[in-house]
């Protein structure tokens, strides 16, 4: 039985007095000990070479680490990390601090949606989620835009080839949830609902205006609702949301689903004002209005019986206005420092 020359643990203590004394770390990949060590192995009887192997691979594996850790340190990188949230040769000192020491947080978007669905939900409002894929009858027909009606125009979005469409907006739930609450008005309650979801528009994308934003629409019927519980309701939703009382005034509007059409502005939050100009004191928030009897026709509810109030209200403005955020592409850019500030 031969036995090697040298031990694993000699051969260790030689390759790093050679790699030390290289200039060139690569080369102790290719150093004499190495080879040396290998051609024992070969010449190991058959029950030696399985443990003299592992220890060998251990040593080359380590020897590897060594060259790593003098490349990374000759170019000044620490090892990569293909998980970090910055480039990995951004300097020490200039990197965001790391994630490891603080948990993720809700994007704003969800927070804001979540308290404004509370702020409705002690108001008497159910929620229910809209959807991101849906069909022409539920983004047109129901809403009393008949085929080639030109307002369809302004709602255009993304199609499939099979004609399914990303919704242009939360109303596409309105028939839905008035079918599916309609028991409600037969028991004598009224029916009170709140949506929101993201919305897609083929949009040419700015300051106030996305591609891809959220929304949600409100839905309230009964008998003898008037314009008044439409200016109450969004009222009372808005002093809660922005803490305190603000005024609020309708200017007509025209959308096919409601009659009378509102746009809603609200004076604007102290923290909001820019100027003393009528523009700087009002700030529009949202679509509303009176459901148009066709919409309650096509969820078998009688107009002559019942009529009801809808709004849809772009989330991510709401947020701005409450934030001084100048920009809508924040919410979708992704960056830490911006999402930091709300978490
Ligand atoms: C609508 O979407 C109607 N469905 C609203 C409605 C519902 C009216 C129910 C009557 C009854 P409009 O296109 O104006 O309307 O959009 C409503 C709100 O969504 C706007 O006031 C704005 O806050 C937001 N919004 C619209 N387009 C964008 C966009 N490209 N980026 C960000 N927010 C937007």
């Amino acid at each position: 039985m031969s036995t090697p020359t040298i031990s694993i643990e000699q051969a260790r203590e030689s390759l790093k007095t050679e790699f030390d004394s290289l200039s060139d770390k690569k080369q102790i990949l290719r150093s004499k000990t190495l080879e040396g060590l290998m051609a024992n192995l070969k010449s190991l009887p058959n029950e030696e070479k399985a443990s003299y192997g592992r220890d060998l691979n251990a040593l080359k594996g380590e020897v590897i680490g060594w060259v790593n850790a003098s490349e990374a340190e000759a170019q000044e990188l620490g090892p990569i990390d293909v998980t970090a949230p910055f480039d990995s040769n951004t300097p020490e000192n200039m990197r965001p601090a790391l994630l490891s020491t603080k948990l993720g947080s809700k994007h704003p978007i969800m927070a804001e949606l979540e308290y404004i669905v509370d702020i409705f939900s002690r108001m008497g409002f159910e929620a229910v989620e809209s959807r991101q894929i849906d069909d022409d009858y539920h983004m047109f027909e129901s809403l009393n835009f008949p085929e080639g009606h030109p307002a369809r125009d302004d709602y255009d979005t993304f199609m499939t080839t099979d004609g399914l469409i990303a919704p242009a907006h939360t109303s596409t739930m309105q028939n839905r949830v008035l079918r599916q609450f309609k028991d409600n008005l037969e028991n004598g309650k009224p029916i009170a609902v709140v949506i929101p979801d993201r919305v897609f528009r083929n949009e040419d994308v700015d300051v106030t205006h996305e591609h891809t934003f959220h929304q949600f629409e409100g839905v309230y019927i009964d008998k003898g609702v008037t314009v008044g519980n439409l200016i109450a309701t969004l009222k009372t939703f808005m002093s809660e949301y922005f803490g305190q009382d603000l005024k609020a005034k309708l200017q007509p509007f025209y959308f096919p689903f409601t009659e009378p059409s509102f746009e809603f502005a609200i004076e604007r939050p102290a923290s909001l004002r820019k100027g003393t100009t009528e523009a700087d004191m009002w700030l529009e928030l949202l679509g509303c209005g009176m459901i148009h009897p066709n919409v309650l026709k096509a969820a078998d509810i009688d107009p002559t019986i019942y009529t009801g109030f809808a709004w849809g209200c772009g989330i991510e403005r709401l947020v701005m206005m409450k934030n001084n955020i100048e920009d809508i592409r924040h919410f979708q850019a992704g960056k830490l420092d911006f999402l930091r500030q709300f978490s």
